[in-house]
């Protein structure tokens, strides 16, 4: 195990990269989802489960564990890891895109946020610096900038102010972060559908000479195609030997093609969120367990799966557990989810070592569009 942050490719084919980042904590398999743990918990799952279907790594959210347990807290307690119970790394986001969808945003401007809690409705400040400072009190391993993600579709003159802000605001965050051999702060890309301000945020973000590189400000409203579109325009200004993450996406579609552009990481609450809302990933597409087609189904999810989950439960279990609103119908699907999105990655992983991935990508696609089984 490395002292220091590292990354590493090993193989590539077109756009898509094979490779590693090596941190004391662990090492990180590329191209990597990484499951969503926003409160110190991926919901519905033990961490020893998630560890067990290939996830090298989980995310954190630096706003909801701000407000509880407090990171005051969280330091005293030994850090997030002994906490929660996950030695691997641990990747926080910085805050600014929660504090959007989920607080009362009350002020943002040059200083940082001011914003009230969807706890307990108390007034709180995060500032670029305080961002960070809380990342470290969790102990976090990969720790993200501040931000300002603006919702599409926007006024070009909005985004470009988001961007540039944004800009002085990593700038500020390297400042505050400073030199933590082991660790690494990500810049984050703006622009939204903007080709030029995109463009413009990577080259200054890749002239910071951070250790890695997010893109941010997708997914969050336009239509997939200006999505990869800005994909097509942002990667290639980011550095080549860095780490590029693509903040809060998406469907395994969005992945595949994320990844012939080159990304290397991932993270999204859709196997998760959808698990709990009886929606189950499988190498046939999408099933909902909801529909009444499945009540007397006694055929499993998929027999081939890698996990009991989808392998030892049938169908019509599936759908009662569901109908009920019981815990297990949630921890179940989300299981199934995890799994198939971590073996997603492994045979992607594969794929691009054994230069194949474009007839990966399209084996893949053809069976989820047969339809489920
Ligand atoms: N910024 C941050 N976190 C994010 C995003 C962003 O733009 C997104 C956008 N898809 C998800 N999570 N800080």
């Amino acid at each position: 195990m490395t002292e220091t942050f590292q990354f590493n490719l090993t193989a590539s084919d077109g756009k898509a990269r094979r490779g590693a980042v090596s941190m004391p904590r662990g090492t990180i398999r590329t191209p990597a989802f990484m499951p969503v743990g926003t409160v110190g918990t991926v919901k519905a799952m033990y961490l020893d489960q998630v560890k067990e279907l290939g996830a090298d790594i989980i995310l954190g959210n630096t706003y909801h564990l701000m407000l509880r347990p407090g990171p005051e807290r969280v330091a005293r307690l030994g850090g997030l890891h002994d906490l929660i119970r996950w030695q691997g790394p641990i990747l926080t986001d910085s805050g600014g895109f929660q504090v959007m969808s989920l607080s009362g945003l009350r002020k943002l401007d040059e200083q940082g946020v001011t914003f009230k809690s969807h706890v307990d409705g108390a007034l709180h400040h995060m500032s670029p610096e305080r961002s960070i400072e809380i990342q470290g009190m969790l102990d976090s391993d990969i720790q993200m900038q501040l931000d300002e993600c603006i919702r599409l579709p926007a006024e070009p003159r909005e985004i470009e102010r988001a961007m540039e802000m944004s800009l002085r605001w990593a700038e500020r965050c390297k400042t505050a972060f400073g030199n933590q051999p082991g660790k690494a702060m990500f810049g984050i890309v703006q622009g939204g559908d903007n080709p030029a301000l995109r463009i413009k945020s990577a080259q200054a973000l890749a002239g910071l000479d951070l250790k890695g590189y997010a893109v941010g400000g997708l997914a969050v409203g336009e239509p997939q195609a200006v999505m990869l579109d800005m994909l097509d325009t942002t990667c290639p200004e980011l550095p080549f030997e860095k780490p590029r993450y693509l903040m809060g996406v998406g469907t395994p579609d969005d992945i595949l093609k994320s990844v012939a552009r080159g990304i290397d990481m991932f993270d999204c609450v859709m196997p998760t969120r959808s698990g709990r809302h009886g929606l189950a990933f499988t190498r046939r597409g999408r099933v909902n367990l909801r529909n009444a087609r499945h009540a007397e189904d006694m055929r499993p999810l998929d027999e081939q799966s890698t996990c009991p989950a989808a392998r030892d439960y049938s169908r019509a279990y599936l759908h009662h557990l569901v109908r009920a609103n019981e815990s297990l119908g949630g921890m179940l699907l989300t299981w199934n989810n995890l799994s198939y999105y971590q073996d997603l990655m492994a045979g992607i992983r594969k794929a691009i070592e054994e230069g194949r991935y474009a007839d990966f990508m399209a084996e893949t696609q053809e069976e989820w569009a047969r339809g489920d089984l």
